[in-house]
């Protein structure tokens, strides 16, 4: 006997669409009922509707048109001050058992996360319009990709959304009748009484819950229009939410860009890298490649986040699950990221960067000398004896995928493109090596999951520090930190073919504080040296801390400023003293997760230790 289909007619800005979903329209009537909007409008994805969503935007004053000469289709939002960044503090996994959360995660129990958020949410829309947006991560039907829906009160999040992932109405048709999805509820959550209007950057300056429901899948965000805790289908589901779905699915969800090196022969091989937030990942993945390296190319697949699953050739294949770019503005130029600059033509949006007297952005480092006179991000004069910066540290630029010039072929392929090496890095003043290779999957995972890094603004709180970032996930893991380990561990004895793992430190400093290594378009000289490994056919040196590229393992032609072998031996230096320090600090993590750290860790410590001569 075949089900009987509920078929539901919904409003769309402009017309109508079918919905079919019947576990989607229960779950939309719900929440409607919750959070009692004025009006309920389903997201097709059409151009129209973006086009009409920015033009509401300008006439209530979160967005400013920009100049249509110089940046077509483009807009500025600035957002509340208190509104700048994701917020960890404010972040939550509410898994059933605390322990199961990890000390990497605030955690509260799910069912008091329910009623205090369901407390919020209650009438948190009224007078305004609540949107639906269905979305895919990853290519519209691909079996590694998977299928939310967001619900929000913020016409921003519908139309970054627009650019940040496929969809609109050809989602919930992959989706059909009986398909499932991950339910992302959001709320700027500044309630509207009677005949108040929003103001530009609606959002709860006070209340900020961004909370994590494993076990049902579910995600509620309430208090914040930021990036990060607002498009939810970014870290909250892509990395937060999958990191669990691929624990249990014998897959990864990954901090990591996706780029393709070819070879002047014609070979082609893929690379994941992970990087913590603002340290450099969408230059990387957008890497042109410099002089003196002719006929070697570069292209994008994803810029943040990887979805890698073992293909039956034994390999494991990744897709971008994003379909844009979320970027930090400020340091991006025509000399660190040509193909960035390109890919921001028109049709973005930018969020807290600074506005020139023709309508133009402008952020620090976009030119090398200031314009005489701006807008700054909190919309005050600004000139550049200010004494302020013009922009946000974490301003950001939102556009699609598909307007960058070095998009590789395959970026929507839903079977995705298999990996060869992945590759860690952190933000780290000294002590880390420009690249090495390690020995094997496990040293591999013991470098990634022991890895630091200075934080950055992407997150609110103190820059500079270094903390201990694992794999780059320390914000995004989704559960405890010491499993995600064990998962690791466990991905390299199932694979048939493993990747390679390499450590790279783009940030070391002299005594001066001077940047030892160029970095952007020069890292391609570390690339080509994976890529040749990968090959069989780069030379290195064995060290403790596995395979090290020599001065001649490197091609230099065509650097300028030349690189010296003696500052490149300062670059890859591994002190001992600074190691066994730095080996404490692994401790000081172990000692945290010790309740479920695999016991591979503490023996690979202890060989560490040996090898240092402790
Ligand atoms: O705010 S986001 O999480 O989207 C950006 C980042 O921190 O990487
Ligand atoms: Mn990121």
């Amino acid at each position: 006997m075949s089900r009987a289909t509920t078929t539901t007619t919904v409003q769309t800005v402009e017309g109508s669409y079918q919905v079919n979903n019947s576990k989607l329209i229960n779950w939309v009537a719900e929440i409607v009922a919750l959070c009692k909007p004025d009006r309920v409008c389903w997201c097709d994805g059409s151009e129209e509707e973006f086009d009409r969503l920015s033009a509401e935007m300008v006439e209530s004053g979160t967005f400013i048109r920009l100049n249509d000469k110089k940046r077509p289709r483009s807009f500025l939002a600035r957002s509340a001050q208190s509104d700048v960044a994701r917020v960890e503090e404010r972040t939550f996994i509410c898994s059933a058992c605390k322990e199961d959360a990890g000390p990497n995660n605030n955690w509260m129990d799910p069912i008091e996360a329910k009623n205090t958020l369901r407390g919020l949410f209650d009438g948190a829309m009224r007078g305004r319009t609540l949107y639906v947006i269905p979305f895919s991560m990853g290519p519209l039907g691909s079996k590694i990709a998977s299928i939310g829906v967001e619900i929000t009160d913020s016409p921003y999040v519908v139309v970054n959304m627009k650019l940040m992932t496929r969809m609109g109405k050809a989602v919930l048709d992959v989706l059909g009748e009986d398909g499932d999805f991950v339910p992302c509820l959001h709320s700027v959550g500044h309630p509207l009484t009677n005949g108040k209007k929003d103001v530009s950057w609606p959002c709860n300056e006070d209340v900020k819950y961004i909370c994590h429901f494993p076990a049902t899948r579910e995600i509620w965000s309430y208090g914040s229009g930021y990036g990060g805790n607002a498009l939810l289908g970014k870290k909250c589901f892509a990395l937060r939410i999958a990191s669990h779905m691929a624990r249990e699915g014998g897959w990864l969800a990954e901090h990591m860009l996706i780029l393709g090196i070819e070879s002047p022969a014609g070979e082609k091989s893929y690379i994941a890298a992970a990087f913590p937030s603002a340290c450099g990942k969408t230059n990387l993945a957008m890497l042109i490649p410099p002089a003196g390296l002719d006929g070697w190319k570069v292209s994008t697949i994803g810029d943040d986040i990887a979805w890698i699953k073992p293909g039956a050739d034994g390999r494991l294949y990744a897709i971008n699950p994003e379909a844009g770019y979320f970027g930090v503005a400020p340091g991006t130029s025509p000399s660190t990221n040509p193909n960035a600059i390109a890919t921001l033509a028109g049709n973005c949006i930018f969020t807290n960067v600074a506005l020139t007297p023709d309508g133009d952005v402008w952020w620090e480092g976009l030119t090398q000398a200031p314009p005489p006179e701006l807008i700054d991000w909190q919309g005050k004069q600004w000139t550049p004896d200010c004494g302020r910066k013009a922009a946000h540290p974490n301003a950001r630029f939102t556009v699609a995928a598909v307007q960058c010039p070095s998009l590789d072929p395959e970026w929507d392929n839903p079977a995705g493109v298999p990996i060869s090496a992945f590759v860690f890095g952190g933000r780290r003043a000294s002590t880390i090596p420009l690249a090495f290779e390690s020995h094997d999957w496990e040293s591999g995972v013991y470098m990634a999951a022991t890895m630091g890094s200075e934080t950055t603004a992407a997150a609110a709180g103190k820059t500079g520090e270094v903390r201990r970032d694992p794999m780059a996930m320390l914000p995004f893991c989704g559960y405890h930190m010491g499993d995600y380990f064990a998962h690791w561990l466990k991905m390299g004895q199932g694979a048939k073919h493993c990747p390679l793992i390499f450590c790279v430190n783009w940030f070391r400093v002299d005594e001066q504080g001077h940047f030892l290594w160029p970095g952007y378009g020069e890292n391609m000289r570390v690339l080509k040296w994976i890529f040749e490994r990968v090959h069989g056919q780069a030379g290195a040196s064995e060290s403790a801390l596995g395979w090290s590229p020599r001065f001649e393992d490197i091609d230099w032609s065509g650097v300028d400023p030349a690189v010296t072998p003696k500052q490149f031996e300062v670059l890859m230096r591994v002190d001992t003293q600074s190691w066994c320090r730095e080996l404490q600090l692994h401790d000081e993590l172990f000692a945290k997760l010790s309740s479920r750290l695999p016991k591979e860790m503490i023996l690979k410590r202890q060989r560490l230790q040996s090898s240092f001569g402790g």
